[in-house]
């Protein structure tokens, strides 16, 4: 396997993890890193040994979000030109079965990447939300489409507005996630459901989630080019640098509306 600076992975049985490691920034996800997963996942996708993908986080976070640090002093027009959520297509074309296993923090870009597994299990400590908009930005890796197709524009637009943290028991309850299990066992309980999942047969494991997937996201596509856009565009805005100027220097942001 490839060497990596910001993830861990090893293949156990027909397993293979991928451990989000910049445990100090609770994960937080720069370009780098959202680089090495997206590798990781497409060596493992190809990869005869492996049947499931694990994708979880070390320390006491999944992922806090993308790197406010790396992105604060973004212009529209760097954004427009790095083009980064071109990975996070690649995402969407993994045919393996993918399991995010939460433990602690999920937010923002660490939401989305969860929300791009197949299944989600959540230690019953997880906090999901999208606090883009405390920093005067929005979810820009396809938070307002899949957290809307999940749990229907009406319950999306409240979470995506207030940017406030639902529980693992909400996140539950709206359908977002598959089980609830106690910290200490979510990582032996998602590996015991990986290697029942890699005993099925693979091929219409791999032909079902394919099918599955052409139902739930049949406009994605559409929905993500947009929602870049927008995206962007707020890097235009004095309130995304005052947003995350504050954030840096641990202040509350005074926000104007332009
Ligand atoms: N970016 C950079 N550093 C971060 C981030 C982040 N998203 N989150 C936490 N950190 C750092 C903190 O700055 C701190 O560093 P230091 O020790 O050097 O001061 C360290 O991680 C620990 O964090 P805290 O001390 O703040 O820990 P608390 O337990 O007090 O608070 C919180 C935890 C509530 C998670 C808090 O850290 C927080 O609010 N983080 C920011 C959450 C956020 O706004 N996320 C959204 C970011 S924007 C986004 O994700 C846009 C998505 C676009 C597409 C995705 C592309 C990858």
């Amino acid at each position: 396997m490839t060497e990596f600076a910001h993830i861990r992975t090893h293949v156990d049985e027909n397993i293979a993890v991928i451990e989000l490691h910049r445990p100090d920034v609770l994960n937080a996800l720069n370009r780098k890193m959202v680089t090495e997963i997206v590798t990781a996942m497409e060596i493992y996708d190809r990869d005869e040994r492996v049947r499931v993908i694990v994708l979880t986080g070390s320390g006491r976070a999944f992922a806090a979000g993308a790197d406010i640090d790396e992105m604060a002093n973004d212009d529209s027009i760097t954004l427009e030109l790095l083009n980064q959520f071109a990975e996070w297509d690649r995402l969407a074309l993994i045919k393996k079965p993918t399991i995010a296993a939460v433990h602690g923090f999920a937010l923002g870009g660490g939401f989305e990447l969860a929300l791009s597994c197949d299944l989600l299990f959540a230690a019953d400590t997880a906090e999901f939300g999208f606090p883009e908009v405390n920093i005067g930005v929005m979810p820009g890796a396809g938070g307002t489409q899949r957290l809307t197709k999940l749990i229907g524009k009406t319950k999306a637009l409240e979470w995506l507005w207030t940017g406030e943290r639902m529980s693992a028991k909400e996140a539950y309850e709206l359908g977002i996630v598959n089980r609830v299990i106690a910290p200490e066992l979510l990582y032996e309980e998602t590996m015991r459901f990986a290697k029942k999942l890699a005993k099925q047969p693979p091929l219409s494991v791999r032909l079902i989630k394919e099918a599955v997937y052409k139902a739930v996201d049949y406009s994605l596509y559409e929905g993500m080019q947009f929602e870049r856009k927008n995206f962007y565009l707020l890097f235009s805005s004095e309130d995304q640098k005052e947003g995350m100027t504050a954030f840096i220097e641990k202040r509350k942001p005074r926000f104007q509306g332009r």
